[in-house]
């Protein structure tokens, strides 16, 4: 009887089907205990699905099976929990069927029992059994483009007269490869043209010919290929050829005819999709001699033509910006040859300016340097580093057609960070003296630089590598052991810069016999290096050569020099001390003294005088600044009028001081420094 429902049972589910053993639950049919478990699993073969059928079903009755329950999990994923008494017919018709594994897959059954029971339970009893899995018929996904044939354990793919399996043993192709090569004319259709074309086919006819013909491709006015509501090729037609890819064509519209392909060699390919009935394509094929084409990129030929015979010259001009034979050229001539290329090529390419030179450590940068672009009519920015220097003209420079930087606004050159002169940091407010002088602050007069040996004396710093000063003050100096001192007011500062003379030019016209000429009072000292700028160490500006000078203009004049402490006067200070102080009338620098050997100094038109009654320079600031405006104006910036040049003994009381006239000295000193610049 029990064998007799057991075939019943299995031949409605699969013709193939394994009894592989039985699953119940501990004690049955006698009745689980409290606390009873069980842990049940099995997989499938490969290709197979288990199945777990009960055949009876007696547990305690529990809402969602709290109590007691049955549990199967099919791949790990829960597909039922069971409890309560069911019937044979509800067990067949509505438990059993959701008991089935994925193919391959695992079926786990947990049963288990809570502490106690109102009645006795008999328990479960199933079978399990493994069939074949039928994917030709379950499996969406079995790949089979044609037919699919199910087997114990898998299943194979097959194509229909005509067509033959591919590789992957499930798509179904047709044979539609072909060589023509050597053919110089002939005809190509899709597959069964001109019925409906073949679905998955992949074909690829090459064509080829001897090197100096091209092929011309003619195509009939029929043309489908299938193509979706966007205008998009689902099935595809294209042609390779020399200089390029043509295609993809599709659609109902024919590719145009005659098609040159401008080569010798090509392949047609045609792709369809596994859908859809097109009629597909046909083309006669060809040669002809092959031409030239204007194909040299960035250019333009003379003469202009759409195409060029075999042996034609033309010339080729590259457009603006591009360059060709590694930048010689902008222009060459060249020669169509037989195989239809040109003869001399040379492409035009875009000119590169490259990174600008600038020195490692300069004051002038570019922005981002590292992402700069240095093609033709890309552009580059500068900044200078400091803001004691400024850049001159336009920051932004472009690449030209020449392969050069030049600057926006049209200058020529690199641009320049020149340094800001004239402008202290530190605002000046009181009025003071030298002789009955005021002490200066740090910063104040950030252009005095002090000269302590052999002689003492002042100097001023003019930019980053220069300063000026009077030509008595350093004349017969060795100039390679000149320091001078800048960054200070105390001249026994020991935190002041010391800046080493590489060397001293001391101005032509220089009689060098100071006691009676000081004639061209004026001399210049190049620096070893160049100095770092800051609130203590700026330049003075230097005036337009044609200032001129107006009596009674209030100065400042400073320096390290004599002055009066204690009713007492001393040869040098030991602080900066500045004094404003009058230009005097021409008639009074005329006025000049006599020195001690009753000469009369001579007064010149390179000199002025300057002072009042109380206020001078003295010996010691000789070679130091005197600058207008006088220092506590707000205006700036400030100029470089005069050089502490001469006068008589701070003792006499003179109160008047003869200075070198700085304006008549700027094309000297331009020049000088140019000169030495540019050696
Ligand atoms: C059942 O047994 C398997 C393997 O023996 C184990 O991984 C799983 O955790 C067990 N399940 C339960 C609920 O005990
Ligand atoms: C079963 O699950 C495991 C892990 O989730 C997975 O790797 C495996 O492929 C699955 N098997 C089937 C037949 O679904
Ligand atoms: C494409 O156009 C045809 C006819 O105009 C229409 O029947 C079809 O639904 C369209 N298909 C899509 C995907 O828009
Ligand atoms: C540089 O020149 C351009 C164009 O003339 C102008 O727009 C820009 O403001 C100038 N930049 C500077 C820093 O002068
Ligand atoms: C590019 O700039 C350089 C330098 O200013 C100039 O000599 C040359 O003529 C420029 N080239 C063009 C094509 O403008
Ligand atoms: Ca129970
Ligand atoms: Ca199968
Ligand atoms: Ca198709």
């Amino acid at each position: 009887m029990l064998r007799l429902s057991l075939l019943l049972l299995l031949l409605p589910y699969s013709t193939y089907s394994v009894l592989l053993g039985w699953v119940e639950s501990p004690g049955y049919p006698m009745g689980y205990s409290p606390y009873a478990s069980m842990n049940w699993s099995r997989c499938a073969p490969r290709g197979h699905t288990l199945s777990i059928r009960l055949i009876h079903l007696d547990l305690e009755e529990t809402q969602n099976c709290e109590n007691d329950a049955v549990k199967v999990f099919s791949n790990g994923s829960l597909v039922a929990v069971l409890c309560g008494k069911k019937e044979y017919k509800e067990l067949q018709k509505t438990v059993n069927p959701p008991l089935l594994s994925s193919p391959g897959g695992c079926l786990t059954l947990l049963f288990h029992s809570d502490y106690s029971n109102t009645k006795r339970h008999t328990g479960f009893r199933g079978f399990y059994t493994v069939q074949d899995f039928d994917e030709c018929q379950d499996d969406p996904n079995n790949e089979c483009t044609q037919f699919c044939h199910n087997f114990i354990g898998g299943y194979h793919c097959s194509c229909r007269h005509g067509y033959y399996l591919a590789k992957n043993k499930h798509t179904c192709t047709v044979s539609c490869t072909e060589d023509l090569s050597g053919l110089k004319k002939g005809v190509i259709s899709s597959p069964s043209w001109p019925g409906t074309y073949a679905e998955n086919a992949n074909c690829q006819y090459t064509l080829s010919v001897e090197e100096h013909l091209q092929l011309e491709l003619h195509f009939s006015e029929t043309f489908d290929v299938e193509q979706n509501n966007d205008s998009q090729c689902i099935d595809e037609l294209t042609i390779e050829t020399h200089p390029g890819t043509l295609g993809p064509f599709c659609g109902n519209k024919p590719p145009p005819s005659p098609l040159l392909t401008h080569s010798h060699h090509i392949q047609i390919r045609f792709m369809s999709d596994g859908f859809g009935s097109n009629k597909g394509f046909s083309l006669h094929f060809k040669t002809r001699g092959k031409v030239c084409r204007p194909v040299i990129s960035n250019s333009i030929m003379t003469p202009q033509k759409p195409d060029y015979h075999r042996g034609q010259t033309v010339k080729v001009t590259c457009n603006v910006g591009y360059v060709a034979n590694s930048g010689l050229l902008t222009q060459y001539e060249t020669t169509c040859q037989s195989s239809g290329t040109w003869g001399p090529s040379y492409p035009c390419e875009i000119v590169d300016c490259g990174l600008p030179l600038i020195g490692d450590n300069s004051i002038l940068q570019l922005v981002d340097s590292a992402d700069q672009k240095t093609k033709y009519n890309d552009q580059i920015q500068f900044y200078c580093t400091s803001k004691y220097y400024k850049l001159e003209g336009n920051d932004t420079y472009t690449c030209n057609a020449s392969g050069e930087w030049v600057s926006v606004d049209g200058k020529e050159g690199m641009p320049k960070c020149t340094e800001v002169c004239g402008m202290p940091e530190v605002d000046s407010s009181s009025s003071g003296r030298i002789l009955g002088g005021k002490n200066a602050a740090l910063g104040e007069i950030p252009w005095q630089l002090l000269i302590k040996e052999p002689k003492r004396g002042g100097a001023t710093l003019i930019n980053d590598q220069w300063a000026v000063t009077a030509a008595h003050v350093i004349t017969g100096f060795e100039e390679s052991t000149l320091k001078l001192f800048g960054g200070l007011v105390d001249g026994m500062s020991s935190s002041a810069s010391v800046i080493y003379s590489e060397k001293i030019i001391i101005h032509p016209g220089y009689a060098n016999n100071e006691e009676i000429n000081f004639n061209n009072d004026i001399a210049l000292i190049k620096f070893k290096s160049r100095v770092n700028l800051g609130p203590n160490l700026l330049p003075i500006c230097l005036p337009e050569s044609n200032r001129g000078l107006v009596e009674n203009e209030q100065g400042t004049v400073s320096g390290w020099g004599a002055t009066i402490e204690n009713k007492r006067l001393k040869q040098s200070s030991r602080f900066l001390q500045y004094v404003h102080i009058p230009v005097m009338s021409l008639s009074s620098c005329r006025d000049t003294p006599t020195t001690s050997s009753n000469k009369k100094m001579i007064f010149t038109d390179n000199m002025f005088c300057a002072g009042e009654t109380g206020k001078d320079s003295c010996p010691g600031d000789s070679g130091g600044p005197f600058v207008l405006p006088m220092l506590s104006s707000d205006e700036g910036p400030h100029y470089l009028i005069g050089i502490v040049s001469w006068g008589l003994p701070c003792k006499d009381r003179s109160y008047k001081g003869w200075y070198t006239k700085v304006e008549n000295y700027i094309d000297w000193i331009q020049r000088t420094i140019e000169a030495e610049e540019t050696q």
